[in-house]
């Protein structure tokens, strides 16, 4: 009850912020965006992780509101950088179950406009389990987002439950191979043996295909001869303010 009364502060207070993970492109080494990841700026208990009170939000409902905030803040984050004179990089959020409603592509229209943003700045994450059920109305709720030039990726591939059939009827951009993959390779044969497999139906299905949880040279060898497109962890970056992530972009990494 403590940390849902302290939430409700957090709203009241500002005291959530995004920190930033760049999306590096194996070709070239260029970040080609960030996975938003939110932060909680406890008055107590110092810098909380999305794991310390996500559970909580969306035991509570919070999580709409919570939700609701992150794509505003995203926006709101994306227009800086836009005034300041950057290109497009698309920022991705991570979308849950309960937002993925027919409301959806209304509210980030509505975001996307009150900062006058183009669909280019705005990625979704999801994750597999949201496409099992209802197939047709999932659908329709995809096409709508990409009709605004928002892309959607598919978050923590390969740890779900995904018919292979069903995939190819959704309108999705990129397939994220799951870190649990990424952690074995180059040792584990049976990673590297589902990494590249991931790769491989990314690749039949035209879809960008990035591994996350890279954290050395060994991992990235393997991945960039498999072909994967490009790479999210340590190796290149942490999550980082939003500060942080603007001189990585300016000084051109
Ligand atoms: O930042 P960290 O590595 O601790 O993130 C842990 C998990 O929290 C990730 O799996 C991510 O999907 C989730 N997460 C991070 N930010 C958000 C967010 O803004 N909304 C939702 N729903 N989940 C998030
Ligand atoms: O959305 P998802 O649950 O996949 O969120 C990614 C999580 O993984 C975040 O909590 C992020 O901080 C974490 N993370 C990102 N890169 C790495 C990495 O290279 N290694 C490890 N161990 N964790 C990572
Ligand atoms: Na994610
Ligand atoms: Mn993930």
């Amino acid at each position: 009850l403590r940390i849902e009364t302290g939430l409700l502060h957090a709203f009241e207070y500002n005291e959530l912020l995004l920190y930033y993970q760049p999306k590096i492109d194996f070709a070239q080494g260029h970040i080609t965006g960030a996975e938003a990841l939110v932060r909680w700026q406890h008055p107590e208990r110092g810098l909380l992780a999305p794991g310390d009170f996500i559970p909580i939000a969306e035991e509570t409902g919070l999580i709409v509101q919570l939700s609701d905030w992150v794509l505003e803040a995203a926006c709101a984050q994306a227009r800086q950088w836009k005034e300041a004179g950057l290109e497009p990089i698309r920022i991705a959020i991570n979308v849950t179950a309960r937002e993925f409603t027919r409301s959806l592509p209304d509210r980030v229209r509505a975001a996307l406009s009150r900062h006058q943003l183009t669909g280019e700045w705005l990625e979704l994450e999801i994750t597999e389990s949201m496409l099992m059920h209802s197939t047709d109305r999932v659908i329709s709720i995809m096409e709508k987002v990409c009709l605004l030039g928002v892309t959607i990726s598919l978050d923590d591939f390969g740890t779900g439950y995904s018919s292979l059939s069903y995939l190819k009827r959704f309108p999705i951009n990129t397939l994220k191979i799951d870190r649990s993959f990424t952690t074995g390779i180059p040792g584990d044969t049976n990673d590297c043996a589902i990494a590249s497999a991931i790769i491989g139906i990314a690749k039949q299905l035209r879809h960008k295909v990035i591994a996350e949880g890279v954290e050395n040279m060994a991992q990235f060898n393997f991945l960039k001869e498999a072909g994967c497109n490009e790479l999210q962890g340590y190796l290149f970056s942490r999550p980082v303010p939003a500060a942080d992530f603007h001189l990585m972009l300016t000084e051109g990494r």
